[in-house]
């Protein structure tokens, strides 16, 4: 069917909206209409090469809409449900059997090759394959094609543009600090970077009970909704550039859990100066390329700290975004204080928003007829 795209064409290029064919669902294949879909910085990267991903492409990977037709296996969900999708995993393996999806032994092929396993492209402009199944949907278009694997129905409490980021953005934060580095009751959190992942690992922090949560943003916006969100303390960067003795300043004996959203070298170098003994940092912010391990084994092994890397909050998405809207309905989660909504055909100005720090999270809201 003709479907309309935000097509990515030219690394650090706009996205231009273009009309193009999708196809019809294969046998496992569920066609969700898209009513919202978050812009993560991994779509960026993905557009900009720094990730290696075919153009053109269709991105998006935290949509949320309505089931319009499904294939003749599919049995999870009907058409006229509502979900939401997250990433694609095989379910069969021995990590997704252990419950442990995020590390599924195909992740790669199911998420990042930019065609179903069998090398078919489902979108296609006149002659052009067009990359897809990016997370197993390609959601920047008023159609995607999902897996029963990567949709969750939606309770009809919670609108679209709510539900559309907890598929990536806000289970990569929230879980990873309530299930990857599991921070208990009264422990210390070091969140470097306070955008969407930040905040929302500050709001996993304020749910785990943490007794110290320090953010570094360089927004002054974010770092004030920090505070609200539970942060005991925000540090800004460009005040205080060594980053280990502004955290000391704070709690001279060191951080028992650091989360960076950011990637940056320089910053995870700081971070690992900034750990207690047995100190815990997760990554989840992308690095360049080539950049090593943060921080020496002359002080990871006497101090027994461990640097960890986290998919996905390690999130099962059937188990953890349920969790994740009772938060939401119960006020523990205020996810409307993160997403700001944009007309899908504004995706370049909201990208640009987003940039300049005026807003956290942007989600791409879609007609719903
Ligand atoms: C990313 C995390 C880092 C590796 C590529 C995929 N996940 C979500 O945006
Ligand atoms: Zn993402």
């Amino acid at each position: 069917m003709q479907i309309t795209a935000a097509l990515a064409s030219t690394p650090g290029g706009d996205f231009s909206i273009e009309t193009v064919e999708l196809d019809d669902p294969r046998a496992d294949e569920i066609r969700v209409r898209i009513a919202a879909v978050g812009v993560c910085h991994t779509d960026l990267v993905a557009r900009d090469g720094a990730m290696p991903f075919s153009l053109p492409a269709v991105l998006g990977h935290e949509g949320a809409g309505v089931v319009d037709a499904v294939g003749a296996s599919v049995t999870k969900v009907k058409v006229g449900d509502r979900v939401a999708m997250s990433f694609r995993s095989c379910g069969a393996c021995a990590r997704c059997l252990g419950g442990d999806p995020a590390y599924c032994f195909t992740m790669p092929m199911l998420n990042y090759i930019g065609m179903r396993p069998d090398g078919s492209k489902a979108i296609r402009q006149g002659e052009t394959p067009v990359s897809s199944n990016f997370f197993g949907q390609s959601s920047f278009a008023t159609y995607a094609l999902a897996y029963e694997r990567n949709v969750l129905k939606l309770p009809g409490d919670i609108p679209f543009e709510l539900a559309a980021p907890l598929g990536c953005g806000i289970q990569t934060g929230a879980g990873g600090v309530i299930l990857a580095l599991a921070c208990p009751k009264g422990s210390s959190l070091l969140v470097t970077g306070g955008g969407a992942v930040g905040l929302s690992a500050v709001m996993g922090a304020a749910i785990q009970g943490c007794g110290t949560i320090v953010v570094v943003e360089p927004h002054a916006s974010r770092r004030t909704l920090a505070l609200q969100l539970g942060a005991t303390h925000v540090i800004d960067p460009a005040e205080r550039p060594d980053l280990a003795a502004a955290v000391r300043a704070i709690l001279p004996q060191g951080m028992d859990y650091a989360f960076d959203t950011t990637g940056r070298p320089e910053i995870l170098t700081a971070v690992m100066a900034a750990l207690a003994p047995k100190g815990v940092l997760g990554i989840v912010g992308i690095p360049p390329p080539g950049t090593p391990m943060p921080g020496e084994l002359g002080t990871v092994l006497p101090f027994g700290q461990t640097v960890r890397g986290i998919i996905e909050g390690d999130s099962d998405p059937d188990a953890f975004l349920p969790v994740l809207i009772d938060h939401w309905r119960t006020g523990r989660l205020p996810l409307e204080t993160l997403v700001q909504a944009f007309p899908f055909d504004q995706i370049n100005q909201a990208i640009a928003a987003q940039h300049r720090g005026d807003c956290v999270k942007v989600v791409l809201t879609l007609p719903s007829n």
